[in-house]
């Protein structure tokens, strides 16, 4: 129901030995932290704060393909289950109409040539109003409440994020193509080709 972190936790479970596939996810989040040190603000029951531990068996160089793979599987469950464009802000955050909804966070533990797991932290603002978000976010972040006036189902969201994650992701870790990802990828991305 509460945790600090889910990122943190799934980091410790994958640490003892979890297996690819185990999900952390939390209602409220005391310390849900974004990339380079940044904080991620996550009220009680309102979000979806959930990280997904992988053991994948590419490469650690392409680690950070499982970030777009990530934000096109949530891009694609909110169009799907709630009729809302999503964009993506390259490399980790999903967009609507200018502001944040949600943001990605990809942590890995390897060596050189081996990914022994990889912990993806996703963070979702769902049914947030505008009065829960802290002053210095209010032109910055919204909500998929905010952006459609309609309150959404988390568990069926959260169904939707995990099916188009797990059909984006085996497809890649069978054919090893990145190439048809990517150009779904640009194809949402609204910073490509500005500075
Ligand atoms: P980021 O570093 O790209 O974005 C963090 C920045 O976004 C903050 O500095 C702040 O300006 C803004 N921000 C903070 N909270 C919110 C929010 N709820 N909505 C919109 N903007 C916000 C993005 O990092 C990656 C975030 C991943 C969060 C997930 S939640 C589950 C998992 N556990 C965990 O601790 N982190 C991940």
């Amino acid at each position: 129901s509460s945790i600090d972190s889910t990122n943190a936790r799934a980091k410790e479970l994958a640490q003892g030995g979890a297996v690819h596939g185990t999900l952390v996810i939390a209602e409220e989040q005391t310390s849900g932290r974004g990339r380079l040190g940044r904080s991620w603000v996550s009220p009680a029951g309102m979000g979806i704060w959930m990280s997904l531990i992988l053991r994948p068996s590419f490469l650690p160089r392409n680690a950070s393909r499982v970030t777009v793979i990530t934000a096109l599987a949530v891009t694609d469950a909110i169009d799907k289950i709630t009729g809302l464009t999503a964009d993506i802000k390259w490399p980790n955050d999903i967009i609507i109409n200018s502001r944040k909804v949600c943001g990605i966070l990809t942590e890995i533990q390897a060596d050189p040539d081996t990914i022994e797991y990889l912990v993806v932290g996703i963070g979702l603002n769902v049914n947030t109003p505008r009065d829960a978000f802290p002053e210095e976010l209010s032109q910055s972040a919204s909500s998929l409440f905010m952006e459609s006036g309609v309150k959404v189902e988390r568990n069926i969201l959260l169904a939707g994020i995990l099916d188009s994650f797990e059909r984006i992701y085996n497809k890649y870790e069978e054919t090893e193509s990145f190439t048809a990802i990517m150009d779904d990828y640009k194809a949402q991305c609204i910073t490509s080709n500005k500075r």
